[in-house]
């Protein structure tokens, strides 16, 4: 029988790693939230990378910049890291260059997956059902903080074992964890949440409504993938 596991930080992802199965990376503050909306609000690609300096550097060969460091826009780019900034009708059609400290990163670090899908609340039941239809593992990467574990991809990790649990065998504690982390969460995902690190870091900017937006489950029925090693584009289903 298939397996999902549950990675709950990068740092932890060399114990992981291995090009059969597929990755669903995760970084539901802010990252993979903003580029599911982005994507179901009709952006064409997104060029995830690592650094700024990557991300300058596509800015300069035209490309629209967008992402943040410390929660906040970078100097000079067009766009933050708020899903509201990706849904607007000015950006549909158009490829964006984004970096963000935890979510971009985390993509880049599970390049070699069979597959990389891009996961959020907003997006789950689309991400499950698309899950199921495949004949790989599943490795679910949560991108957390800077290295560390965080509450909130643990939750979605949690959501997408629940949702998947019967088709796929739970053959990982921190999957078992995680979905104990999100049947705990469910009742309430935001007051969940405010009790994670990162929602007290992101109050002190003013995005609380982000904070309610990324946690809105099924939102959108979307699943972007990673394609080519590079670019983010919609799946066709
Ligand atoms: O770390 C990340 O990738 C970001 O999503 C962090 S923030 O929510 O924009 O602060």
């Amino acid at each position: 029988m298939r397996k999902i596991s549950v990675c709950v930080t990068p740092n932890l992802l060399p114990l992981y790693k291995n090009d059969n199965q597929i990755v669903v990376v995760v970084d539901v503050l802010r990252a993979t939230s903003s580029i599911t909306a982005g994507m179901a609000s009709g952006i064409a690609k997104i060029l995830p990378v690592a650094t700024v300096e990557e991300c300058i550097a596509l800015q300069a060969a035209g490309y629209i910049a967008a992402g943040e460091r410390d929660g906040k826009m970078v100097e000079g780019f067009t766009l933050g890291n708020s899903p509201f900034d990706y849904m607007d009708e000015k950006l549909k059609g158009q490829t964006i260059a984004m970096t963000t400290t935890n979510g971009t990163l985390a993509i880049h670090l599970s390049e070699g997956a069979k597959e990389i899908v891009i996961g959020s609340f907003l997006n789950l039941s689309s991400v499950a059902n698309y899950l199921a239809t495949q004949d790989a593992d599943i490795l679910v990467v949560c991108a957390g903080w800077k290295g560390k574990f965080n509450l909130e991809d643990t939750m979605f990790a949690g959501a997408l074992v629940e949702k998947l649990q019967g088709k796929i065998d739970v053959d990982c504690d921190a999957a078992v964890s995680a979905l104990y982390v999100y049947q705990a969460a469910q009742v309430d995902l935001m007051m969940f949440m405010e009790k994670s690190s990162h929602y007290r870091r992101l109050k002190h900017l003013d995005v609380i409504d982000d904070i309610a937006f990324c946690l809105s489950v099924d939102h959108f029925d979307c699943v972007p993938v990673v394609q080519n090693g590079k670019e983010i584009v919609l799946k066709e289903l």
